[in-house]
C-alpha cells in the first residue's frame, strides 16, 4: 500500500471489495465426494494400481487450470507410488471404474508455495473432478467369470485345439470396441500358440463347447502400453464375453455314440455296401444345417465311394439296419476350412443318423463277385443243361442261382438283368449269342494278365 500513501487523504473511509480466492487450514485433509458410481463395483483402486482417468482441475474459485479432455486422452499413471501430488495419490484410492469423484486438495498436499507454472498459483487449493476409466495392477493375471456351462462336457479345450467362438469385447467402463456378432461369423483360432493376444490364449483353455464366460485381460496380457490402432488405447483392460461354438483338434477322429441298436444286429454296413440312411446335420450349438427329412427320399449311397464327406462315410460304417447314432465330425473330415453352402468354415458337425437299408456291395469296378471259391472248372457249372453251349438265358439263370444261394453277389442298386447281359456280352467273344468253353478259357487267361474288373 506504500505507493498509495500519497493517494489516500487523511481520515478517509476505505471501502474494499474482497473476493475470497482460497482458504485452507494446516489441519486440512484431502476431501473426497462421490458424485456418481455404478451399481456394481467389484474392484477399488489400490496403491500400486495403474489407472486411467479423466479429470478437470480447477482452483477453489472455480477457475480451471487443467483438463485431460483438452488433451484428448486419459491421464494414465500408477497410483500411490509418488508419481502424483500427494493429495491425488490419496484421493484416488478406493475409486471404482465408472465413478465420478470430486477431490479437494489443500496446497501442502499439492504444489505448496511453488505453485505450478503460470496456471497454479502459490498456496493454491486444488479441486479435481475425476472420472475413473480403467484400472489394473501389473501383478494381475487374467480374471475369469464362468457364466454358463453346458450339462454335458466330455472334453475341455487344451493348447493346440482349434476353437470357434463368438465374443463381445468391451472396456471396463462398458463401452464396446469389437464384437464378432456384428460380423455374423465366429472368431476362429488355434489355442495357446500365439495367434491371439497372450491373455486370450490363456483364457481360451479349459472351456467346454457351449460354455459362456467373461474374461478380463490386463493390458500386459493384451495390447500393452501402446494399445493398437484407433481401437484399443494404451494400457487398456479388455473384457471379453465369450461363447464357445465348437472346438476340435486337428488330430481328432470322428466320435460315434450309438443311441439305439436293434437286438438282432448280425449284418453291418461296410465299405462298398449300398445303404440308405436318414440324417440330421447340425452345428454344435444346435443350429440345424440340413436334414434328409427335407427331401422326398432318404439318400442312398455306396460306402467308401467318396460320395459323402469322409467323416459321415466313416460314421455310417459298422451299422445295422435300424441302428441310430450320433456322430461328431471334425472339420478336416467334414467340409474343412472352406466350409460349404450353409456350413461355416472349420465347423464341427453333429450328425444324427439312422440306417434304413443295407445291401452288401462289391468292390469298386466289379459288377459281380464270388463270395467263396468260384466253381472250378467254371464252364461245366455254367452249362446247366450240359449241351456245351451257354446262351444268355442259361447264363442269367446260372448267375441268379449264385445270388440266391449266396455264393455270388451282383453290384447292388443297379438293374440286375442289365449287369448280367453286360457280363454275358463280355464273355461271348464272337458275339454269336452263346458262350462256349473255349471263349471262357481265353477270357480267363486274358484277365489273369490284367486287373480283373469283370470277374467271373
Ligand atoms: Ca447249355
Ligand atoms: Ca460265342
Amino acid at each position: 500500500l506504500c505507493p498509495l500513501r500519497d493517494v489516500i487523504p487523511a481520515d478517509t473511509v476505505l471501502v474494499f471489495d474482497v473476493v475470497l480466492l482460497d482458504i485452507w487450514n494446516t489441519e486440512d485433509k484431502v476431501q473426497t465426494r462421490t458424485l456418481s458410481k455404478p451399481e456394481s463395483c467389484k474392484r477399488l483402486v489400490e496403491a500400486t494400481d495403474f489407472i486411467r482417468y479423466h479429470y478437470n482441475g480447477t482452483l477453489l474459485n472455480g477457475v480451471p487450470f487443467d483438463s485431460s479432455h483438452s488433451r484428448n486422452g486419459t491421464y494414465d499413471t500408477y497410483v500411490g507410488m509418488g508419481y502424483l501430488i500427494k493429495g491425488m495419490d490419496e484421493g484416488l484410492i478406493g475409486m471404482c471404474v465408472g465413478e465420478t469423484r470430486t477431490i479437494i486438495i489443500p496446497p501442502f498436499l499439492a504444489y505448496e508455495e511453488k505453485g505450478y507454472g503460470t496456471v497454479i498459483p502459490s498456496q493454491a487449493t486444488l479441486v479435481f473432478e475425476v472420472f475413473m476409466i480403467d484400472l489394473f495392477n501389473p501383478k494381475d493375471d487374467i480374471a475369469v467369470v464362468v457364466k454358463e456351462v453346458p450339462k454335458t462336457c466330455t472334453r475341455k479345450t487344451v493348447v493346440g485345439d482349434y476353437i470357434r467362438y463368438h465374443y463381445n469385447g468391451t472396456f471396463q467402463d462398458g463401452s464396446g470396441f469389437d464384437t464378432s456378432y456384428q460380423r455374423n461369423s465366429t472368431y476362429n483360432t488355434y489355442i495357446g500358440m500365439g495367434y491371439v493376444i497372450q491373455g486370450m490364449d490363456k483364457a481360451l483353455q479349459g472351456l467346454c463347447i457351449g460354455e459362456k464366460r467373461r474374461v478380463i485381460l490386463p493390458p500386459h496380457m493384451a495390447y500393452g502400453e501402446k494399445g493398437t490402432g484407433d481401437i484399443i488405447p494404451g494400457s487398456a483392460v479388455l473384457v471379453f464375453d465369450i461363447h464357445v461354438i465348437d472346438f476340435h483338434n486337428p488330430k481328432d477322429l470322428i466320435e460315434i455314440k450309438v443311441t439305439s441298436k436293434p437286438k438282432k444286429c448280425n449284418l453291418t454296413s461296410e465299405v462298398d455296401d449300398l445303404i440308405q440312411y436318414r440324417y440330421n446335420c447340425s452345428l454344435m450349438d444346435g443350429t440345424l444345417l440340413y436334414s434328409s427329412d427335407h427331401y422326398e427320399n432318404a439318400p442312398i449311397t455306396t460306402l467308401g465311394a467318396n460320395k459323402v464327406i469322409e467323416g459321415l462315410d466313416e460314421g455310417l460304417r459298422g451299422m445295422c439296419v435300424g441302428e441310430k447314432r450320433v456322430v461328431i465330425v471334425p472339420p478336416h473330415l467334414g467340409h474343412g476350412e472352406n466350409g460349404a453352402k450353409g456350413v461355416p468354415s472349420s465347423a464341427v458337425l453333429h450328425f444324427e443318423l439312422e440306417l434304413l437299408d443295407l445291401q452288401k456291395g462289391v468292390p469298386d469296378g466289379y459288377m459281380f463277385v464270388w463270395l467263396g471259391d468260384s466253381p472250378d472248372p467254371l464252364f461245366p457249372a455254367m452249362d446247366l443243361n450240359k449241351d456245351l453251349s451257354v446262351p444268355l438265358e442259361e447264363f442269367t439263370a446260372f448267375i441268379n442261382i449264385q445270388v440266391a444261394e449266396g455264393t455270388g453277389r451282383l453290384r447292388p442298386g443297379m438293374d440286375a438283368d442289365g449287369i448280367i447281359k453286360d457280363m454275358f456280352n463280355n464273355q461271348d467273344r464272337n458275339r454269336d449269342g452263346k458262350i462256349v468253353a473255349e471263349e471262357l478259357k481265353l477270357k480267363v487267361e486274358e484277365d489273369s494278365d490284367k486287373a480283373r474288373h469283370e470277374e467271373l
